[in-house]
């Protein structure tokens, strides 16, 4: 288990890496804010096959904590499409798009304290959760 600290440089240096890479795009509508994430979500490789949830690894981190208004990049590294859905919403995360395609991106900003468990409709063995904290 890694410290804190460590996992957050760690996010950020995969963070810029992804922001200045050519190899990714932000997906179509990307997000609801123009502000710079803090912490990385990544759908794993092959999650679209079923398995990855033996061990929790088809979002990695399968669980994050974060701060209110924190934002998150999420980034498909998988060869297929994905959606994001919070269970109990009617919306994708990436709400217009109805994809997250391969290497793309998009951010989200949780300006709401709670805990969200999302998962991907297309695959329902992909779950993971999200804790915000006050
Ligand atoms: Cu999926």
């Amino acid at each position: 288990m890694l410290a804190l600290d460590e996992v957050k440089i760690e996010d950020s240096e995969k963070i810029s890496s992804i922001y200045s890479s050519d190899d990714y795009t932000e997906t179509r509508y990307s997000g609801n804010t123009k502000g710079t994430a803090q912490h990385l979500i990544e759908i794993a490789n092959n999650s679209w096959q079923q398995g990855c949830e033996v061990e929790e690894k088809c979002f990695l981190p399968h669980m994050k904590t974060i701060m209110v208004n924190d934002v998150i990049m999420f980034v498909n590294h998988d060869d297929f499409e994905h959606n994001i859905l919070v269970r109990g919403d009617s919306q994708y995360l990436h709400f217009p798009a109805d994809v997250i395609r391969a290497d793309e991106y998009f951010v989200y900003k949780f300006n709401v304290p709670g805990k969200y468990e999302y998962v991907c409709t297309l695959h329902p063995w992909m779950e993971g959760k999200i804790t915000v904290e006050r």
